[in-house]
């Protein structure tokens, strides 16, 4: 059997998504499809400010191995790792400086989003931004280094596409597939909040938002 795409279907594959809708993932996430699409632009425009002050960096884990996501923060706490473990530190280890402060587009994107997916209180203190280039990945991992889990966590996807993966409270979970595209935003909160979760590794491609990238934003209330 062969199977031919119609001139329409390539069309349609052309055309990015801009439907804003949300799907419920598991008990206490949502995903906004959308959400962040028309302020993109903006976002990146704050993005470059802070790189100007807080370039990406490789960072190291605790067993010594070098991270192929690249990453840097802002707001008043910014998450690191290395030889001597992971943390939230208020200085940026490259500067010797305070991280860059959270930029008011962040801000409001974040707040907004939460409000939307039923957690009007998330006041975030820490946006962790990673950069994925072709090849780069996150394996399975939970996000334990935030003061409290009541607060979600709120995700940003610019760029180009990643699958991420959703798994369990338990490592050997087997983790769900699910496509993140440029503008989706997810809000992880509730019994999802610790989940096990990662991201495949990244495929190439080029996106008018980001280029040979994907961009990831991950607000946090971490102090
Ligand atoms: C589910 N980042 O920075 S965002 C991370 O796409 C991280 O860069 C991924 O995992 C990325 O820690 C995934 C989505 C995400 C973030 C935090 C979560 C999903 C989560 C915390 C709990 C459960
Ligand atoms: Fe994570």
């Amino acid at each position: 059997m062969r199977i031919v795409k119609s001139p329409t279907a390539d069309l349609f594959d052309s055309l990015a998504d801009t439907r804003q809708r949300t799907e419920p993932l598991a008990e206490g996430a949502a995903i906004l499809r959308a959400f962040a699409t028309a302020d993109a632009p903006t976002l990146m425009a704050s993005l470059q400010e802070i790189l100007a002050a807080a370039p990406f960096r490789h960072m190291t884990t605790p067993g010594g191995f070098r991270m192929s996501v690249a990453m840097t923060n802002c707001g008043a706490a910014g998450w690191v790792t290395d030889l001597t473990g992971y943390r939230y530190d208020r200085t940026d280890p490259l500067s010797g400086l305070a991280w860059p402060p959270m930029p008011q587009p962040f801000m409001r994107l974040a707040t907004t989003a939460a409000a939307a997916a039923g957690f009007p209180e998330f006041e975030p203190d820490s946006c962790l931004i990673n950069r994925y280039d072709p090849g780069a990945r996150l394996s399975l991992h939970q996000d334990r280094n935030e003061r409290s889990d009541a607060a979600p966590i709120v995700s940003v996807s610019l760029g180009l596409p990643a699958v991420f993966l959703f798994g369990g409270a338990k490592r050997k979970e087997r983790p769900r597939r699910v496509l993140l595209a440029s503008g989706d935003v997810v809000v992880w909160g509730g019994p999802s909040r610790m989940a096990f979760h990662g991201v495949a590794a990244l495929a190439e491609g080029n996106h008018p938002l980001t280029g040979l990238h994907r961009i990831n934003l991950t607000f946090r209330q971490a102090l």
